[in-house]
């Protein structure tokens, strides 16, 4: 794999997916690029706003951010095109040396037309509204408006086309999202003439060949046939997934016909751990979530990922949507999270997972914040948490994702329940605790009163890369890591060689900063509040 990724890298090449035994990795430059992320407001996509992002963006030590383009911005005159603010926004990021991915705003934007052009907005002839059962127009606009399509492609190609000639030689932009977070809230279909037709038709081939037919009501689903006969319950929240899936595909596909990046979805969730249910009003229907990414790969192919946007901050529920978006299918990329303090520590849980990535919302100094989604503050206090964990991560990025890759790495964050976790590894296990003191045991009886100066909230997390078959490189905060021998030991001794405080150089060198011994590992490995990478080689005896 590293021999066929060698083989192919060249220095012109665009940001494409490489992906192998189900693991993935984007590559930018022909190398594996870790994108630690920042996302802007929604509302920061102007020059002068632009001033408000990069001090956070530099803060968070972020190395990609993501900012949107509207349609409305890009287009206020029919056919008339005005890309001066993505011009200004590559400028600004290259100086920087700071990667772009880009959300085009249009058709959906949290389900609703906001973003569309007030031409779109208020020729509800030409760009229809979906209608409920009653024939009432609904306030999102419908997969099935043929010249809604035709329009927002239209714009959408005229993106991509500025962008192969204004950046392909520079390759600032690295992906680019289309629409976001799709799906209508409080209906959960259409019901126009276009969509009855359809609703009533077979489903497609494509379909039934990556959504697997549910039971309906009792009787078992059909294998062919009308989405009721095949999705039983379901059939109306699936045949809106399908026609907003093959909407979004093909305005990608016509997009990467003109100028070929990596592009993705990004779903406001459903609950991931509720029972399996039809649709009630509970999530946008028609959303990329978890239990229609089939549909969503069948209809929208150029779409290579849909990513969750997280806003739950209980550990039990984050780790469930990791494990549901990170499939052989769709690689795991975090297009938001919640920039408050708590969801730092998940980053150690989503990169050692082996995700191309994550980008914490509302990463900029504008004087608004999503508060209680993310942090109250609008200043350092909101990146500091971010910065402490990429800033680990930056030195040794590209490796990092090399490394997911190839499958050698692993990551946990402190649960609710601040209980330890184990970490199973090629020959080893690392068992991880949280709240203890750098020396000695929880459980010591005169301590029983003392408690370990732990934070007050969950926030300790560990990424561990297998480098070799008994060395591995850790990073981590508030967490104890103890590497113990796998059932492959059989009596055999474990003993630790060296762990060796340091970081990686831009040459992917390392660097020694200090020896950790006596003390600093009878305990296990003591990672403290600020961030602190080691290389780790074990022994048997
Ligand atoms: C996100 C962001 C922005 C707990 C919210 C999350 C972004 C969009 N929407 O600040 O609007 O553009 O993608 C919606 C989550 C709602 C959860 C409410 C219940």
């Amino acid at each position: 794999l590293t021999a066929a990724l060698a083989g192919t890298a060249t220095a012109a090449e665009l940001p494409r997916l490489v992906e192998g035994e189900g693991r993935h990795a984007l590559l930018v430059d022909g190398k594996p690029f870790l994108v630690l992320g920042a996302q802007v407001h929604n509302s920061s996509n102007s020059v002068e706003a632009l001033q408000q992002v990069w001090p956070a963006v530099a803060d968070a030590k972020a190395n990609t951010v993501v900012v949107p383009v509207a349609w409305e911005q890009v287009e206020p005159v029919e056919g008339r095109f005005d890309f001066s603010f993505v011009d200004a926004l590559l400028t600004q990021a290259r100086e920087r040396g700071v990667r772009v991915a880009l959300l085009w705003f249009a058709t959906w934007k949290n389900t609703s037309p906001q973003y569309a052009p007030a031409w779109v907005k208020l020729n509800n002839t030409r760009f229809p509204r979906m209608l409920d059962a009653q024939g009432k127009p609904n306030y999102c606009l419908s997969p099935f408006g043929a010249e809604t399509l035709a329009a927002d492609k239209r714009a959408f190609v005229a993106l991509m086309t500025h962008l192969k000639q204004v950046d392909e030689a520079q390759r600032t932009v690295i992906m680019v999202q289309v629409q976001n977070e799709v799906g209508t809230y409080g209906l959960v279909r259409d019901h126009g003439a276009a969509a009855n037709r359809a609703f009533a038709a077979d489903v497609p081939a494509e379909v039934l060949r990556l959504q697997k037919p549910v039971a309906a009501s009792g009787a078992a689903g059909k294998a062919r046939g009308s989405w009721s006969a095949v999705y039983g319950d379901y059939a109306e929240q699936y045949f809106h997934s399908w026609a907003i899936a093959r909407y979004i595909g093909e305005i990608a596909a016509a997009g990467r016909q003109v100028y070929d990046l990596p592009m993705f979805v990004n779903n406001a969730l459903r609950d991931p751990l509720a029972p399996m249910a039809p649709w009630k009003s509970d999530f946008a229907s028609g959303g990329p979530t978890y239990d229609v990414i089939g549909i969503y790969k069948a209809a929208a192919p150029k779409i290579d990922i849909v990513g969750p946007d997280i806003y739950m901050p209980e550990s039990a529920k984050v780790e469930a949507v990791l494990g549901q978006f990170q499939r052989r299918d769709n690689a795991l990329w975090v297009p938001e999270i919640g920039n408050a303090e708590t969801y730092a520590r998940y980053h150690y849980a989503i990169l050692g997972r082996g995700a191309l990535g994550v980008a914490p919302f509302g990463v900029d100094y504008a004087d608004y914040s999503n508060y209680p989604l993310g942090s109250p503050h609008t200043d350092r206090r909101m990146t500091a948490p971010i910065a402490a964990v990429y800033g680990s991560f930056a030195p040794m990025a590209s490796q990092w994702a090399q490394w997911a890759l190839e499958g050698r790495t692993r990551g946990v964050a402190e649960g609710d329940d601040r209980q330890p976790q184990t970490v199973a590894l090629k020959g080893w296990t690392a068992k991880v605790s949280f709240g203890e003191w750098q020396f000695g045991e929880r459980s010591w009886p005169h301590l029983k009163d003392d408690a370990p100066p732990s934070a007050a909230k969950p926030s300790g997390g560990v990424a561990i890369a297998q480098i070799g078959d008994d060395e591995f490189i850790v990073t981590g905060q508030r967490a104890r890591v103890r590497f113990e021998g796998d059932a492959s030991f059989k009596g055999l001794g474990t003993m630790l060689i060296h762990a060796q405080e340091g970081r990686f150089g831009p040459d992917g060198r390392w660097t020694t900063t200090r020896n950790w011994n006596g003390d600093q590992v009878d305990w296990g490995l003591n990672l403290p509040a600020t961030p602190t990478v080691l290389r780790v080689k074990l022994g048997r005896y």
